[in-house]
């Protein structure tokens, strides 16, 4: 049994990878910012999973957090840096200032913060693993991708540059790399609650489900100390790169 600690684990991804893995026999921590589905997760898992209320943003709750869990929770096997968000769609000179801020504060620094705080526990205990939400938004740019696909592109060099550090050590680190995800609260967050702009994204289609994502998930945890899955990118058969765009006159 491993303990889990999962950010960003009040919907989509995250309550999806806290009901697998507590399925799969391992113990969760889950944390977010809204306190009422912490506790609804934790009346629908029972004792293995223990709510956690935090905001990755905050940075001394963040660095406090360990400190925070019963003496019995503080060895944490597997981080899963999940929370994050993206705002906005409109092109880059239209884009609001405070939507980006936002984007860089809990995508980047909040995960950021996240691995500095786990990581050194990990590395004395010499065995650990660190999940890593990026995007294929970090990888292909799209128009209104700006900043939340730079900050996918920071996560996934993170990731690997994390490893650079602890290679050798049994501590691993997987940048996980969806395409397009129904069934989160991911573009109704986008779109700053505009609910037909939302659905409008997966009109027609039979896009990837967070379900799917934690079985990729679940696999990675499973495997042997040795095996490293640096990236991992997936996405539904309803999607795939374009060409490059060309303006014509
Ligand atoms: P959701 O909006 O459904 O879930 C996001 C989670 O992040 C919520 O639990 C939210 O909890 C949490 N969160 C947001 N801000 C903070 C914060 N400051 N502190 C703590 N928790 C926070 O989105 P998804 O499940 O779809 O996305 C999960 C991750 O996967 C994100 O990093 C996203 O960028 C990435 N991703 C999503 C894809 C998709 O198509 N859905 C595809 C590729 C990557 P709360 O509000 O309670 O704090
Ligand atoms: C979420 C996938 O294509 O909306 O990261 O950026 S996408």
């Amino acid at each position: 049994m491993k303990t889990i600690l999962v950010t960003g684990a009040t919907a989509g991804f995250g309550a999806a990878f806290a009901r697998r893995f507590v399925r799969d026999g391992h113990r969760v921590i889950a944390t977010g910012r809204r306190v009422e589905r912490l506790e609804a997760l934790a009346k629908e898992l029972g004792e293995n999973l223990l709510p956690a209320p935090l905001d990755v943003t905050d940075a001394n709750s963040v660095a406090g957090f360990l400190d925070t869990l019963p003496e019995a929770w503080r060895r944490i096997d597997v981080l899963v840096n999940n929370a994050g968000l993206a705002l906005g769609l409109s092109p880059a000179w239209e884009a609001d200032l405070a939507d980006w801020d936002r984007m860089i504060a809990t995508n980047i620094s909040g995960l950021v913060h996240m691995t500095r705080a786990i990581l050194p526990g990990m590395v004395e205990r010499d065995d650990g693993v660190i999940l890593n939400l990026g995007s294929v938004a970090g990888e292909y740019p799209y128009p209104g991708g700006h900043v939340y696909g730079g900050t996918k592109a920071f996560v996934r060099q993170f990731s690997l540059n994390l490893r650079a550090d602890l290679v050798g050590k049994n501590i691993r680190v997987t940048d996980i790399e969806p395409g397009m995800v129904g069934g989160s609260e991911f573009s109704q967050v986008r779109f700053h609650g505009d609910e037909a702009k939302a659905a409008a994204v997966y009109a027609g289609i039979t896009p990837l489900n967070p379900d799917d994502i934690a079985e990729a998930a679940s696999w990675i945890v499973s495997l042997p100390k040795h095996m490293n899955i640096n990236r991992i990118e997936m996405m539904p058969t309803c999607q795939a790169s374009g060409p490059f765009a060309v303006k014509r006159d």
